[in-house]
């Protein structure tokens, strides 16, 4: 699920983990399961806690492991992010605790802003997020009064129809504390994928070249065409939740998937099943037959990361080397060498570029030789090499050249587009939420124990003897009223399909919520989720949607 633009331009933790570890006086952890989705990280928070008594502030509706170890947990309501982090905004300005000369100096749009942020009294927040006001003020002092804060935040934002927005009002409330662009700071998004980050630099999104280079920008795409030898659309292209769907209305005619698994990771299952067997030509490049390789044309087996070389960029900006340690099987193949096999065969049946573009050529024989074209044509990895990393530079873009030594701390002295916007952010309810009918909230997410889609997690019999089954999380007092106390199995039923499953009876989440993950193809949450977009990342809506809850 690609990167999500902020209004800082690309989507990256500002701020390095141990950074945060050691300099943050306190800190907002807001939709982040830490400890079971980041355990490095989460470890590392949990110290900062315990050894220096730094500051924690949880906001999450479940009681999740990290909340524990806080100073105070904010449980609201799934989808009240935006009443919440305004009702916090809306405190400290009444308290005088916003950072004057940073906003001065280093924003614009504050009055804008705080006509909005004047619409989110206490106890109005208070209606609307199920937070009592005195946490609220609570919250407030602890996060403004201990400099330097940083926030952390992962799906629980990000999976909303207003999942960009809920990271604009985060990037609000940091540039209100002045807490930009110094240690122990910042706005930092906790990537999931090993190597996320690193697709999304390299413009594995619709919009953008490697670097977040528009797509749109003339001189952008000469670069590219002189680079390339190729003539370059300058058109936007299609996320991959428009493009599955776009196989119904001939959008999409072919795909070729590369390491996803959209029949158990993309929402409604059921569409997608259906959308996959109406495409006229589907190729799946995978390390396993997995749930989507049914639908596939042609399977190109990939190797796997311990078969590989080359780098993985990581979720603080940090470009990594990764080393080949065991050989593939069979006819396993490097991802990369299978792509230019491609590109070569595509470009010998009539379009091959022109010979003297200096990589035009799909004539790589290593890693390093991709990461020396990664150097020459994107400005922020200007200054990586694989000799460097060999070396053991430790390499944080922006890196502007042979001799820079990284950029640990984005936004130190200026913002990329010079001064901080602020934007004035107005609250929009979930999609789908529950009524008579599906009286429930479902909301939907991992364990510590498995990954996504489970093709690789499900293969690990040590993983299964610890958790060999889907678990749904329901609340005591509603186990209690639907007769299934004693771990019975539960039907959950929302508008676009059904599952059963174990129930895990937890006042992990509150009366009228249930927690289903997508570990396991029979029982997969996302035979319930609802594909209902954010409109600019286009992100669906995974953390909300309105289903039945039945004992069988
Ligand atoms: N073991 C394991 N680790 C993983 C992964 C995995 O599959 N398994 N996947 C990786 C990937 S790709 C990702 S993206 C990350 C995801 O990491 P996380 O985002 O931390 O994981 P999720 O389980 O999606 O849940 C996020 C949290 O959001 C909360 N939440 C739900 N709704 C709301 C809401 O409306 N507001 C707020 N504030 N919180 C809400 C949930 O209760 C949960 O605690 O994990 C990465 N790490
Ligand atoms: N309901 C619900 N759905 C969700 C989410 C949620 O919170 N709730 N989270 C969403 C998020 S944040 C994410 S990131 C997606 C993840 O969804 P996916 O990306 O579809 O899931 P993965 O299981 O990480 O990876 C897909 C496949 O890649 C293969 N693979 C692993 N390594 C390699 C390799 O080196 N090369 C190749 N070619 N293949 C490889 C694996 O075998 C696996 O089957 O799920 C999304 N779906
Ligand atoms: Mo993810």
């Amino acid at each position: 699920m690609a990167g999500l633009a902020t209004a800082f331009g690309s989507g990256a933790m500002t701020n390095p983990m141990n950074d945060i570890a050691d300099n943050a006086r306190a800190m907002l952890i807001i939709g982040s399961n830490t400890t079971e989705q980041h355990p490095v990280f989460g470890t590392k928070i949990r110290q900062a806690v315990l050894k220096r008594g730094a500051k924690l502030v949880v906001a999450d509706p479940r009681r999740i492991d990290i909340t524990e170890f806080a100073t105070l947990h904010l449980r609201h309501r799934p989808g009240t992010d935006i009443p919440l982090i305004n009702g916090l905004m809306y405190i400290i300005l009444q308290q005088g605790w916003e950072d004057r000369d940073f906003i001065a100096n280093r924003t614009e749009g504050f009055d804008e802003m705080k006509t909005v942020i004047n619409q989110f009294p206490p106890e109005a927040v208070a209606a609307l997020t199920g937070v009592p006001v005195e946490q609220l003020f609570q919250a407030a002092e602890i996060l403004a009064t201990n400099k330097p804060m940083a926030v952390m935040w992962a799906m629980g934002i990000t999976q909303h129809i207003v999942g960009v927005r809920n990271v604009m009002d985060l990037a609000n409330l940091q540039m209100l504390l002045g807490n930009l662009g110094v240690p122990g700071g910042g706005v930092n998004p906790l990537r999931g994928q090993n190597n996320v980050q690193g697709a999304c630099d390299m413009g594995a999104l619709p919009n953008v070249y490697p670097g977040y280079q528009s797509v749109a920008v003339g001189a952008v795409r000469q670069k590219f065409e002189i680079a390339w030898g190729a003539t370059l659309s300058e058109q936007i292209g299609m996320t991959v939740t428009e493009m599955i769907p776009g196989i119904e209305n001939g959008k999409t005619k072919a795909l070729y998937i590369l390491g996803e698994d959209p029949i158990m990771s993309d929402p409604d299952s059921r569409h997608i099943r259906h959308c996959l067997s109406m495409c006229d030509f589907v190729v799946l490049q995978e390390i396993f037959p997995s749930e989507t390789s049914q639908y596939a044309d042609v399977l190109l087996p990939g190797a796997s990361f311990a078969e590989k070389d080359g780098t993985f960029t990581n979720t603080e900006r940090r470009i990594q080397m990764v080393r080949k340690a065991v050989q593939s099987p069979g006819e396993a193949r490097d991802d990369w060498w299978i792509i230019t096999e491609l590109a070569r065969r595509i470009f010998d049946s009539g379009k091959r570029p022109i010979a003297e573009a200096p990589f035009g050529g799909w004539d790589y024989t290593n890693t390093s030789q991709i990461m020396d074209e990664i150097a020459a044509l994107t400005p922020s990895y200007a200054g990586v090499s694989h000799e460097r990393l060999e070396r053991g530079d430790q390499l944080q873009w922006p890196v502007k050249d042979r001799q820079h030594m990284g950029t640990p701390v984005l936004h130190a002295g200026q913002f990329t587009r010079g001064k901080g916007k602020f934007m004035p952010i107005e609250h929009i309810p979930p999609q789908e939420m529950p009524n008579d009918e599906y009286p429930f909230l479902l909301s939907t997410g991992r364990v510590l124990y498995h990954w996504h889609g489970g093709e690789m997690t499900r293969r690990a019999q040590g993983l299964m003897e610890v958790y060999g089954e889907a678990l749904v999380e329901i609340n005591p007092d509603d186990a209690l009223r639907l007769g299934v106390n004693g771990n019975h199995t539960i039907r959950i039923t929302s508008r676009r399909g059904s599952i059963e499953a174990e129930a895990w009876i937890t006042d992990r989440v509150p009366p009228g919520m249930v927690f289903a993950n997508f570990h396991f193809p029979e029982a997969s949450a996302n035979e319930l989720t609802i594909a209902a977009l954010d409109p600019i990342a286009k992100i669906p809506e995974y953390k909300i949607c309105a289903v039945r809850v039945e004992r069988v």
